[in-house]
């Protein structure tokens, strides 16, 4: 049997179109799973989105609709920008769906159960771009108005709550994270949530009752729950919760909760603490992404420069962006966008480095072996040494993937990618056409067997283009797994006319 393997995105609010930010996340997520499945393994991979609470309901009454007309949407639009991208999801979950109302219902009642939960009344401080509650320590003042840490606005609320007692879940939070050194990711985000709950916890507000558009607390009229509480319980409805014996609960715990650096606390304080209060094992880890910020500034509304990742690939094409996104900044660290940036990695990365490659040595084979696949011939030292790089690909990479260190992955596969380019010069096949045509067969084999592993370990990052090249080079659909590059592709076979994977981006001419 294989393994099995849970990664999700955040469920992202549609109270808006869906950005670039979105969808770099949700691509983050799908090269994990992707990889995972290439690697053995049973994926289960999760997105949607999260349509509860005062934020979307104010943004659909300022588009004149009611809420669930609107959430249907613009998740309907969330829903076309994760397959534009190529998100592989295997579900997509919203919360205002019957299988998720019912399963927050049932996990609201164990945790009324386990005695967490009690009647009180919430005064202080709220976001509602947040949807987060902020103590007065944590705010600051900009122009005499209050914002919290994040810039948002808040306003102060007061209203009868129920409440979840996480001030009793502190030690067994530092318990866990002790026990689970590798939680949470970044180390560096690590260090941040142990600082805030060695700090001390507060109860957390659970239902509010100044507006309606949420999922009714059970028994309890007036209420609706808290939209955090709703939306972080999306990873298990979507497996079947409350039913553990659904076909889809052998998923749980959770491997990969992938998330912005903005939403970690919600995941990695209060997540754990409602499933530990639930009797459920807390997921094994949250990884978090920092923010694209464009043209060195931060995407926001008001500014104007909001990216629509579909225009995106429009202009630079799907893989391409995949590719940028991933390689362009580590993945938990910050990073600038723009167009003389994504263009050098283009045409310098793609076209040049890995298109040419493909190009010259398919190209020979093409014209000097009339198209067919040389065999396996006698391998001398540099072959030796380059096909030797491209095996440890797969073991490199594995590492890399398991620590979200995207752009480290490419970074190695792009050290073969020279070194096969450096080979190829130094060979110089096309000469070798004269003098020693039995050498020009093997060292094309060579080419043709490192771009193999470079093709494959890649899919996950270019599916598409990655697809195209495995056509080219002779390697059949249903042997592309990692665990096919054991067994040699047959000699003899003819290949496909090589055609261009990546083509130069060209400026128009102004
Ligand atoms: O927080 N750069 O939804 P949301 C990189 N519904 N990533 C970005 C980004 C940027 N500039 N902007 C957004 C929510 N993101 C909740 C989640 S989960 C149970 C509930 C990404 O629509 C990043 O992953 O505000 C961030 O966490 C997510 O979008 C926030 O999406």
């Amino acid at each position: 049997m294989k393994p099995a393997y849970y990664v999700t995105t955040p469920i992202y609010y549609v109270n808006g179109a869906p950005h670039i930010g979105h969808a770099y996340t949700s691509i983050a997520a799908d090269v994990m799973a992707r990889f995972k499945r290439l690697d053995g393994f049973d994926v289960f991979f999760l997105t949607g989105t999260d349509e509860h609470g005062q934020k979307v309901e104010k943004a659909a009454s300022e588009a004149g609709l009611d809420p669930q007309t609107f959430t249907d949407k613009v998740s309907a639009d969330f829903r076309d920008m994760t397959e534009r991208m190529g998100v592989s999801n295997d579900d997509f979950i919203r919360t205002t769906e019957p299988r998720h109302m019912a399963g927050c219902a049932a996990l609201w009642r164990r945790l009324e159960a386990a005695g967490d939960i009690y009647l009180g009344h919430y005064e202080g401080w709220y976001a509602v771009r947040d949807e987060a509650f902020y103590d007065e320590s944590e705010l600051f003042t900009r122009d005499g108005v209050k914002l919290a840490p994040t810039g948002a606005p808040v306003e102060w609320v007061r209203e009868p709550s129920y409440f979840f007692r996480l001030s009793a879940w502190q030690d067994r939070l530092l318990q866990f994270y002790a026990d689970h050194p590798d939680f949470i990711a970044p180390g560096s985000r690590r260090n941040e949530v142990l600082s805030f709950v060695r700090g001390g916890l507060n109860d957390l507000s659970i239902s509010r009752t100044t507006f309606a558009w949420g999922i009714p607390v059970p028994d309890a009229p007036g209420h609706v729950m808290y939209v955090w509480l709703d939306a972080l319980i999306n990873y298990i409805t979507a497996l079947g919760f409350p039913d553990e014996n659904a076909d889809r609960w052998r998923f749980w715990p959770a491997d990969a909760h992938v998330v912005g650096k903005d939403i970690i606390r919600f995941h990695a304080v209060y997540w754990p603490a409602f499933l530990m209060s639930a009797g459920i094992a807390p997921p094994r880890k949250i990884t978090s992404n920092g923010w694209w910020v464009v043209e060195g500034e931060k995407m926001s509304k008001s500014l104007g420069n909001v990216v629509e990742p579909r225009k995106l690939t429009t202009t630079y094409g799907l893989d391409q962006i995949r590719y940028f996104l991933l390689r362009e900044k580590p993945f938990g660290s910050d990073g600038s966008m723009s167009h003389a940036a994504i263009v050098s990695r283009i045409n310098v990365e793609l076209a040049n480095d890995l298109g040419n490659l493909a190009q010259r040595s398919l190209s020979l084979i093409a014209k000097n072996c009339d198209g067919v696949l040389p065999g396996r011939g006698d391998i001398c030292e540099p072959d030796a040494v380059l096909l030797a790089a491209a095996a440890a690909l797969p073991a490199a990479l594995r590492e890399r993937i398991d620590r979200q260190v995207f752009h480290e992955a490419l970074e190695e596969v792009w050290k073969v990618i020279r070194a096969a380019n450096a080979y190829i010069d130094h060979q110089a096949p096309w000469a070798l056409r004269r003098t020693d045509p039995a050498r020009m067969a093997d060292v094309l084999r060579v080419l043709v067997d490192v771009q193999r592993v470079i093709a494959t370990v890649l899919q996950p990052f270019m599916p598409g283009s990655m697809a195209r090249m495995l056509d080219q080079l002779g390697v059949p659909p249903d042997h592309r797994n990692f665990s096919d590059l054991d067994t040699d592709l047959p000699a003899g076979i003819t290949l496909p006319q090589p055609v261009g994977v990546f083509p130069r981006y060209i400026e128009e001419a102004a």
